[in-house]
Formats: structure tokens, sequence, C-alpha cells
């Protein structure tokens, strides 16, 4: 099977009717379906799988005379974010597989074992914190600050980890594991537009922008929208208002050189009456930026502007970092390597998080991207050619061969 009869093997699993593309939640349905068809087809090819203390999947492929390490990592993630384009995380799980499965047909002598892994939540979509399942790993986040999760429904992160056979009191992590990792080469389809106007189908990614997460709730009274008059409103939705369009003039308003971004993208108004005045909103801020300290300018000056906005209208907030990501540089000496193999291709930065981005700190990593003709992604719209997903695999496979 090719990558592309992969992609179209699992399309149908966690598409969104509502939404549009899918959406596919740390062991939600759709993801137990995703990761039981990764366990099916990574043992079909003669890998090892197993599940480790962080819910994280690893397929192992070892030397004929046993395990040699430290190992050579790639793969990416399955979940989405909600209504999420078909290839973010799916690209570089199944172009591994379908690497691996041409370094066997080629009779590849592996010097040392290689390993496709599935790590878990790395979109945050359902518990929150972005990359969690690396984040577990190396150490980033503690794991009791996992343990405290609930999604949006009250599930608790603990049990729904128990009931899909991770012991909660075992996550955390695991030195063990991360010493069997030489270095990770994760392939991912591009997320921005600059490949396209280059014509190249294939870059190796330079940094990641810092970024973070953080949730402001604002808390007002709840009344009736007819009896309640103008004067005597305190309204958090109006002070969510005003914060909202004071997250676009921070990022506007911030140097150049800082390539801010900051979005709103989820709100939740309680209790959601038409004809209530609200009492509580929580919205989310997603801040990225070229330095970490841009990106805390950028959080301060926001709060600033959401404290004003609540005071005016007799609100009160509250802002609570979920979770920061520092600027990441890939491994230039990897990446060089690569660069040589693949025969020279562009070097691209990205405002993307991944996974590879977490591992950055501990071992060496690189990345691979796959030209986004459009360049839109967290959206349906979200696309790579059939020639461009065949030139990814060619890619990682003559990579994986090099390293491997
Ligand atoms: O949000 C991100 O940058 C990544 O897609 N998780
Ligand atoms: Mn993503
Ligand atoms: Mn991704």
């Amino acid at each position: 099977m090719t990558a592309l009869q992969y992609l179209r093997e699992i399309d149908g699993i966690g598409r969104d009717p509502v939404r549009g593309g899918h959406s596919r939640h740390l062991l939600d349905d759709a993801d137990r379906a995703l990761r039981d068809w990764f366990t099916t087809t990574a043992k079909n090819l003669g890998l090892d799988v197993e599940q480790d203390r962080n819910a994280n999947l690893w397929a192992w492929w070892h030397p004929a005379d046993g395990p040699v390490y430290p190992a050579v990592v790639t793969g990416s993630h399955l979940d989405s974010v909600p209504g999420g384009g078909a290839l973010d995380g799916p690209l570089g799980v199944v172009s591994a597989l379908d690497a691996v499965a041409r370094l066997k047909a080629d009779g590849h002598v592996l010097e040392r074992s290689l390993a496709v892994v599935v790590f878990a939540e790395e979109e945050g979509a359902r518990f929150g914190i972005a990359c969690l399942g690396s984040r577990l790993l190396t150490g980033v986040t503690p794991p009791e600050t996992a343990l405290a999760l609930t999604d949006s429904a009250g599930h608790r992160l603990r049990d729904v980890l128990a009931e899909n056979g991770v012991d909660p009191a075992g996550i955390g992590p695991d030195q063990d594991r991360l010493a069997r990792i030489g270095l990770i080469l994760e392939l991912h389809v591009e997320q921005g537009r600059q490949l396209a106007p280059r014509d190249e189908p294939i870059g190796l990614a330079t940094t990641i922008l810092a970024h973070g997460r953080w949730k402001l709730t604002i808390t007002g009274r709840g009344d009736h929208a007819g009896s309640t008059e103008l004067d005597s409103r305190r309204d958090p939705v109006v002070a969510a208002a005003d914060t909202i369009k004071a997250v676009r003039r921070a990022a506007v308003e911030a140097p150049a050189a800082a390539k801010a971004r900051a979005t709103v993208g989820r709100i939740n108004v309680t209790p959601g009456g038409t004809n209530a005045i609200a009492s509580r909103v929580e919205l989310w801020l997603d801040a990225r930026a070229e330095k970490d300290h841009d990106v805390r300018d950028l959080v301060a000056a926001v709060t600033g502007a959401a404290e004003r906005a609540a005071t005016d209208e007799g609100c009160a907030v509250t802002v609570h970092e979920e979770s920061f990501s520092t600027r990441v540089a890939f491994d230039a000496a990897l990446t060089e390597r690569l660069d040589g193999v693949l025969g020279g291709v562009p070097r691209i930065p990205t405002g993307a998080g991944h996974d590879a981005g977490v591992l950055a700190e501990f071992v060496p990593s690189a990345m691979l991207f796959v030209r986004n003709p459009e360049g839109v992604s967290h959206a349906p719209a979200e696309t790579a050619s059939p020639e461009d997903i065949e030139r990814g695999v060619v890619a990682l496979t003559a990579c994986l061969a090099e390293l491997a």
C-alpha cells in the first residue's frame, strides 16, 4: 500500500458532518479506530507495536540480530483539530509506513533500530495541551499537570487513559525510551505557503515560532436581555468583544521582527441563551512570535486590554497560561545531512508546532515538509497533490536509508 492508499483507507474515520473535515481527538472513537488501524497496518509490515506509558504508539523495526540503539524515529500524529484537514499528522504517519515498506522491499539492511511513532494529543484539541504525548515523554509537561486535565464534557484525562490501557499513575518522563532515540525526522504537510511560490515540492524545516495558549475567563452578571437597563449591565460578552479586537491589535502593533500572530478561535458563553445576558465568557488565546519574549510581550498587552475591557464593563477577568513552547531551532547538522541526501531543497521556518519541535530540545531533530498548494491547514481545505505526496515518501525513504 502507498501513503496515498493509506490516506484513502482511513479517510472515512472521524469525518465531521457539521464542521466538515475530520475531528479525531485523543482516544475518542475516531482516534481509537485510527490507533487500531495503525497497529494492524504496522504489524502487517512486520513491525513490533507497543503503547508507551504516555499513550504514544511505537512501531519498531530492528536489525536482524536484534535492537540497536540509539534508534532513528520517524512518524507524526493521527489526532486533529476540530474539523481539520486529512493530512496534518496522518501524512507523516502513512508516509513513514510506506517508506518502511519500500526499504524492506528494497532489502535495506538496518544498521540501527527504526521506529514509526504516533504521538498522542498533538493538537491538544481534547485536553487543551498541544503535543501532550511528547511533552509527557520528555518531562516538558509534568504528569500532575496532565492528570488534572478534563475535556469540555468533563471527562478526566486520567479516566480516559485508564479506560484505554494506560495507567494514570505511570504517565510521565520516560528517560529509558528517550535514551533509545538517536534522532527524529518528522514528515508533515506544509502549513503556510512557502514551497508553492518556489515551485518546490519538498522543504526542510529551520525553526518553529515560540507559541503558547492562554485561557481568559471573564465574569459578569447574568440577567434578562429585556428587563435589564443598559447602564446596569455587567456583560462579559461585551468585554470579550473588546478583548478580541485587542488581540488582533496587539499582533499588528508588535514589532515587525516579532512576526507576531495572535488568535482567538474558541469561545464559550455561559449560559448561552439568546435572551439572557451571559454570566461568564471563556476564550482561548493562541499567541505566537519569533522569540519567547515577543510572545510574552504580546500576552502582556492582551492581558492589559482585557483588564481594561473588564473594568469598563464592571466585569472581572483571569488569565491562565495553559501551555508554552519555546522557539525551536532544528538540528543544523542533521538538516545539512538530509539536504545532502535530497540534493538541495528549500529551508523554511514554520509557525506551527510539532512533536519533533518538542523532541528538538532532547535529541537531534529535523522535519520534512510536503508542498501545500494553498497553504491552508487546520481546515478541511488542507491539501497536497498525489504527486507531491509520492515525492514526500521518496524523500523520506532516501533519508531513512541514509540514517538507519
Ligand atoms: O497548533 C499547532 O501549531 C500544531 O498544529 N499543533
Ligand atoms: Mn496541527
Ligand atoms: Mn501536525
